[in-house]
Formats: C-alpha cells, sequence, structure tokens
C-alpha cells in the first residue's frame, strides 16, 4: 500500500519513512510538482487536514492515501509560543536555526536558562473512506545553548524528559522511541490497518 507524503519537511519524511517500513511511503514532491499550502487554520489539527485535503485533491487520484503532519514545540515560559507558529517563528522565511535561536534567546530574555516545553504532532490521513486526525506528544525541556547536530529543527535546544541530553545529541533511534510524530503514527498505522483491511474485503 502507498502512503504519499503531504509535506515538503525533508526531516519528517526522513523520520516517517523510517517508522513506516511496512508501507511503501513517498513524497508528494516524488509524484507531481510540489506547491505552497497556505496553513491558515487556527489548531495543528485544522492545518494537518488542509495539507493532507490539498495533496489528495491535487493528486486526482481516488485511490490514494494521504498522510501529513503539522507539529511544532509549545514553551512553558513562552505562554506555549510558538506552538502553531513554530514553521515560521523567526518570520515569514526563517530558517530552522532562525526558528532555534528566536526560541532560545525568547526564553533567555525571560533571564531562564531553560523551561519546561513540549512538541505536538498531529497527523491527519485523508482517503476516499474519509478523514481521520491523530496526535501524539513529546514533554521535555527547552534549553538556551544548542547541543548536537541530530534530528532537525527545535532538537538542539530540547531534552526529554527522563534524558540529560538534547534531541541534537541522542541517536536518531532514542527519538524514534518517545517522539510525538512516533506516538502519532502508532495510531495513524492502527487507521491504515482499517483502511488496508477494507479495501481487501
Ligand atoms: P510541512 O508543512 O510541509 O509539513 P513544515 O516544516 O512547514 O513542513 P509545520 O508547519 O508542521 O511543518 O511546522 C513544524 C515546525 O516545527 C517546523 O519548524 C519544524 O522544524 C518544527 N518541528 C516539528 N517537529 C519537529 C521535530 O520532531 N524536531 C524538531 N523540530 C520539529
Amino acid at each position: 500500500m502507498k502512503i504519499v507524503l503531504a509535506t515538503s519537511n525533508k526531516g519528517k519524511v526522513r523520520e516517517i519513512k523510517a517508522m513506516c517500513t511496512d508501507f511503501e511511503v513517498v513524497a508528494f514532491s516524488e509524484i507531481i510538482e510540489p506547491f505552497d499550502i497556505i496553513e491558515d487554520a487556527p489548531t495543528f489539527k485544522g492545518n494537518a487536514l488542509l495539507k493532507a485535503k490539498a495533496v489528495y485533491d491535487a493528486l486526482d487520484d481516488e485511490e490514494a492515501i494521504v498522510l501529513s503532519d503539522d507539529s511544532g514545540i509549545s514553551v512553558d515560559a513562552l505562554d506555549g509560543a510558538p506552538g502553531i507558529y513554530s514553521a515560521r517563528y523567526g518570520g515569514e522565511n526563517a530558517s530552522d536555526k532562525d526558528n532555534l535561536h528566536k526560541v532560545m534567546d525568547e526564553v533567555k530574555a525571560k533571564g531562564l536558562e531553560s523551561s519546561p516545553a513540549h512538541y505536538t504532532a498531529a497527523i491527519a490521513i485523508v482517503t476516499k473512506e474519509g478523514e481521520q486526525v491523530v496526535h501524539g506528544w513529546m514533554y521535555g525541556d527547552v534549553i538556551t545553548t544548542p547541543r548536537g547536530e541530530n534530528g532537525f529543527g527545535y532538537d538542539p535546544c530540547f531534552i526529554p524528559e527522563g534524558f540529560d541530553k538534547t534531541l541534537g545529541e541522542l541517536d536518531d533511534e532514542v527519538k524514534k522511541g518517545l517522539s510525538h510524530r512516533s506516538k502519532a503514527l502508532y495510531l495513524a498505522k492502527l487507521v491504515l490497518g482499517t483502511i488496508k483491511k477494507g479495501r481487501e474485503l
């Protein structure tokens, strides 16, 4: 069964492919000309659905199975920011590095060296059978000095609960075992399994 990912984020593509080895997983840009999707919903769930529906419509293939991921980091000391604005916290064309440094600078500006924080992932699945959204979370602390090169995005400043290293320093396998994305994908795979069974009947 082929799953089409409605994302342009290479870090997400890499992680989702590594977590879904039972399925053939392709990024939508491997099949059709990539296009921008305006993410203007007020929630992770709403934005995940916007992305999956846009790609499902663009594929023009009734049988397609499209999966999207809308995710971000929420920092307690910043009243939950950047949250759904994680991809553009450092400005409209901000890089991952700009966003990472903005979060660390804002925490520092509060006179803190760290703050509790959590990642959220909303995964939407859009098929002819309907639309489903599942969520996963990972809790920990954001620190104000980046450490390590693994992962992507905010990982160099995030220490998961129970660890003393950032996701930038920890092995990809460790992140795979505890991340917001892997928890949401566990549920998404149950949905995919049901779709698969239904189609085989
Ligand atoms: P798509 O919309 O094309 O999927 P995007 O990068 O714009 O790609 P989002 O709108 O969901 O994706 O924004 C997610 C932001 O949160 C982005 O800045 C990521 O770097 C960050 N993020 C999400 N999951 C992360 C993770 O596991 N590790 C580090 N940063 C993460």
